[in-house]
């Protein structure tokens, strides 16, 4: 490869993107691959740390890889593939599991949530799930790693786990960065404003996904959760309205004083059909691409083998010299 640096994400294919997912994350992973080298993942194995059916599963990952290049990831210019398909995330995850504390995988706020969640099935793979993250990133010793912000604490520990190993070992890990965008980072779901927009949230009224018709996202908008005040401006204690305000603003490319200029005098119903109508014409684009994409299945599989095999190439070399570092005695 060449000096660039190298930009490393992943998305679980726990269903199709939403809104949050594409603004927090995948619509900035396009346009970094013209200045970096960019690695790209639909993360399977994170996916069945809560329970999938497996046809679902099998259907959302082929969706999600196709989703993936319809918001212009380009498997000819990243290296775009399935983390299944590559056995050395597997591999290197044991390796950093030992190198990774009970503590500290305790304190993880989504191991917390998804618990509560699932009373019945806290397995160890949803406890270890941020060794497997770091395992994904490390493995390629990406530089920065292009995530919304409720993955700040996981990327911290992927961080804390390559010190460590390079404090036992010897340097060996690049310690990976996140970038975060500054406006959108954490969309909220439009019923609840105060909880992020999930893919897996139960109430489809509150989150837009990006195969929503325009109709549907329309109607979800009009439907937002907002305050009693009729006022559109972003301030502290409007959650709702703060949350339409940086969605329209991430769509349009305004910022919150143009906005707030643009619905001077204007009720909430004018500013939610004006956010619905952004969001379905910005999507619309994505729509298509996914219907053209989605129905070349020999293509598509071309591409995620191809990707596979680039990443398994280089994501090998770093797993022997790990395990030369830790004392594992060469096979060949
Ligand atoms: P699940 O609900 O299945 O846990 P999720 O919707 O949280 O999934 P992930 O696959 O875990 O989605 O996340 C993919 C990327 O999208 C991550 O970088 C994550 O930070 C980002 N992301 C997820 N939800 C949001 C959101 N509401 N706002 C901004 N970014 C988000
Ligand atoms: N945990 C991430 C998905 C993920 C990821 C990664 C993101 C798995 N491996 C590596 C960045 C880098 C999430 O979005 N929930």
């Amino acid at each position: 490869m060449n000096d660039k640096k190298l930009i490393f994400s992943g998305i679980q294919p726990t269903g199709t993107f939403t809104l949050g997912n594409y603004i927090g994350a995948v619509r900035n992973w396009g346009p970094l691959q013209d200045e970096y080298n960019c690695i790209y993942c639909v993360v399977d194995m994170h996916a069945i740390t809560v329970r999938q059916d497996p046809a679902k599963l099998r259907q959302n990952t082929l969706n999600s890889y196709a989703l993936l290049m319809a918001c212009g990831i380009d498997p000819e210019k990243s290296i775009l593939f399935i983390q299944s398909h590559v056995k050395t995330h597997a591999e290197l995850n044991w390796i950093l599991c030992c190198n990774t504390q009970f503590g500290e995988l305790s304190r993880m706020t989504q191991f917390k949530d998804k618990s509560q969640k699932h009373p019945d099935d806290i397995n160890a793979g949803l406890f270890t799930y941020p060794s497997l993250m770091a395992a994904d990133i490390l493995a390629y010793n990406a530089d920065l790693v292009p995530v919304g912000v409720d993955q700040k604490q996981h990327l911290e520990l992927a961080r804390n786990v390559a010190q460590r190993f390079n404090q036992r070992y010897g340097d060996f890990f690049t310690v990976p960065e996140a970038y975060i965008p500054k406006v959108g980072a954490k969309v909220m779901s439009l019923q609840d404003p105060a909880k992020k927009m999930s893919k897996s949230d139960d109430n489809p009224n509150a989150v837009i996904l990006i195969l929503d018709d325009k109709d549907t996202i329309i109607r979800k908008f009009k439907r937002a959760v907002t305050d009693s005040e009729a006022e559109v401006v972003y301030r502290e204690g409007k959650d709702g309205i703060n949350n339409l305000m940086t969605i329209y603003s991430s769509v349009t490319g305004k910022d919150f004083a143009a906005i707030e200029s643009e619905f001077a005098g204007k009720g909430y119903g004018d500013f939610k059909l004006a956010v619905g109508e952004a969001v379905a014409d910005h999507l619309e684009p994505v729509r298509t691409e996914f219907a053209r994409i989605s129905q070349d299945k020999a293509f598509l599989k071309e591409c995620y083998t191809a990707g596979a095999e680039k990443a398994l190439k280089y994501s090998q070399r770093t797993l022997s010299k790990v395990y030369r570092k830790v004392g594992f005695v060469d096979a060949r």
